[in-house]
């Protein structure tokens, strides 16, 4: 991949992702409230996974539909890595999936493009980027 004018292997490399924003749906698919009593919004939460493990968390303020995460997670990919994105309300007891984004495998292609957002046809969102750690810096 190439950044300003110098180009180098895609793979082994540090990235960051960033989650500029997410939104849940009104109710779970089922049309039941996500959260008991009252029914309240959820607590929107981010997992990143890498080839199966739980590599990162970001957590949002709580009681919202949309969210945004402040802080970035970094991590080294390697060619043919799988990253999912996995979106969360956070509960007491066990966390409830709302959607996911996947990536199997994240491709240089999909990096160079830099973005890394999908989307459901429940209307769940994630958007999201990745870059090189360290920008320009390189
Ligand atoms: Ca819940
Ligand atoms: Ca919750």
């Amino acid at each position: 991949m190439c950044i300003d004018d110098r180009c180098e292997d895609a793979f082994p490399r540090f990235y960051q992702i960033e989650i500029s924003s997410v939104t849940i749906p009104q109710g779970k698919l089922d049309g039941s409230c996500w959260d008991e009593p009252s029914c309240g919004a959820p607590d929107p939460e981010i997992e990143i996974q890498l080839n199966g493990d739980t590599v990162g968390e970001l957590e949002a303020s709580d009681d919202m539909f949309t969210a945004s995460f402040a802080d970035a997670i970094e991590l080294q990919l390697i060619a043919g890595s799988r990253l999912r994105l996995q979106l969360e309300d956070e509960d007491t007891v066990r966390d409830e999936e709302v959607f996911a984004c996947n990536f199997d495998p994240l491709t240089a292609e999909r990096i160079r493009d830099g973005d890394l957002s999908c989307i459901s046809d429940s209307g769940a969102s994630i958007e999201a980027i990745i870059s090189v750690r360290g920008g320009s810096d390189l």
